[in-house]
């Protein structure tokens, strides 16, 4: 990068319902019990101890919890909002976005370009991020783009390049992340796993910042393997092939274990290589604000990178109460827990996931 870019600011949109583990199992087990009346279905229940265990998930924030649990539903049920009306993206976006301008000391005047990166968006066009654009009165342009649970370290990266290639000099990153929506409440192997919430992140010039306190971007490094150990075949032609149009591979699957073993060791060396490319050792790290999917998979990832066992503080942890929230996991944890930041402190966000997909920032307070 020869242009410095900063982070300035960054928001955090969080829905209002909660869901804690003994309230989705209890749904979930409600539902067999209705499928499978009269006979012992203990062995196809699902239970709050596992997930804990399994995943260190406690508990998880939606944006239509009664739909959810109730047995006979088991989805988020939003009303439809007509084109007038903002879309729900669009509005936990903003909500992420004034938050985020509000810390970099900056307004959307200043901002030239929007981009929202998540894992799934709710129409093909026109984009979400010129809504955004629109909403909040920004000139410029605005585009979205999806790299699943990397979209927002890769939408970064974008933004870094769109500040070098001159193309603007401030730009507004969102991450607004409705996983329930596609998530299948009726399997038990994944029915815990996710949550929603926005975050947005203020991705300025070095010359034009003001803030107070702002983390430089050191480098981002994006790579990306082909895997289809995490899949979803929604997509605009299902109609095509009508006998399959709600098969349960249209919603949210993976094969848990396999990422696991694959995805630890790539992401470690990911960190490890960064950082050497940037000339820094691990011990130069204060925090990895990593992707929020599974808490033994950061302390793997981290004992890794670190050389020993990382502290709550080293590798904070956010899915206990937001589950996994795609992209915008790694950004919570960075939003939520930098306080103790001092000049020159160095941290890295890494996300990791769908794709396969890594997204690492390096950061240094400033
Ligand atoms: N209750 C009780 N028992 C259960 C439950 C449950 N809820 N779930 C599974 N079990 C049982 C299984 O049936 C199995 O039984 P058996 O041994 O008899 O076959 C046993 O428990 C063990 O099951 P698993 O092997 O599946 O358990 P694991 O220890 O592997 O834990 C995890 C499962 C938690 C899923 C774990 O494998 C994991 O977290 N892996 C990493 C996954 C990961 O990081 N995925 C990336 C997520 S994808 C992403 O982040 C972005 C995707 C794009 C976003 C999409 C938005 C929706």
């Amino acid at each position: 990068m020869t242009i410095p870019c900063l982070i300035t600011g960054t928001g955090l949109y969080t829905p209002p319902h909660a869901i804690s583990n003994d309230e989705l199992v209890a749904s979930f087990n409600a539902w067999i019990d209705q499928s499978h009346p009269g006979t012992d279905n203990t062995a196809l229940y699902s239970n709050a101890a596992f997930i804990e265990k399994a995943s260190g998930i406690k508990s998880r924030f939606v944006v239509d919890k009664k739909g959810i649990l109730d047995p006979a539903v088991m989805h988020p049920l939003l009303p439809e909002r007509d084109n007038e009306t903002l879309s729900i993206q669009a509005e936990m976006a903003i909500a992420a976005a004034n938050d985020a301008l509000q810390q970099a000391g900056t307004t959307a005047a200043d901002i030239q370009a929007v981009i929202v990166g998540c894992s799934n968006l709710q129409r093909p066009y026109p984009a979400i991020a010129i809504e955004v654009q629109q909403a909040l009165g920004i000139d410029g342009f605005a585009f979205d783009m999806n790299v699943a649970c990397s979209s927002a370290t890769f939408a970064i990266a974008n933004a870094c390049a769109l500040i070098n290639s001159g193309q603007a000099g401030r730009v507004l990153v969102v991450n607004p992340e409705i996983c329930s929506g596609h998530l299948d409440f009726r399997d038990r192997d994944c029915h815990f796993i996710f949550g929603d919430a926005a975050t947005a992140i203020v991705v300025e010039r070095e010359d034009l910042a003001t803030a107070t306190q702002g983390y430089a971007i050191l480098g981002c490094q994006m790579a990306t393997v082909f895997s289809n150990n995490i899949r979803n075949n929604r997509g605009f032609l299902n109609r095509t092939h009508p006998e399959t149009v709600n098969s349960r591979d249209k919603l949210f699957m993976q094969n848990g274990r396999k990422v696991f073993k694959d995805v630890c060791p790539m992401v470690a060396d990911h960190i490890s290589r960064h950082l050497a490319a940037t000339g820094l050792d691990a011990g130069a790290l204060k925090k990895l604000w990593l992707h929020q999917a599974n808490l033994s998979m950061n302390q793997l990832i981290a004992r890794k990178v670190l050389g020993h066992d990382a502290s709550a503080e080293q590798a904070p942890v956010i899915l206990d109460q937001y589950a996994n929230t795609s992209s915008a996991g790694s950004i919570i944890a960075f939003h939520l827990h930098r306080q103790d930041f001092d000049k020159g402190d160095n941290g890295v966000i890494c996300s990791f996931g769908a794709g396969y997909s890594i997204g690492s920032v390096l950061l240094r307070a400033c």
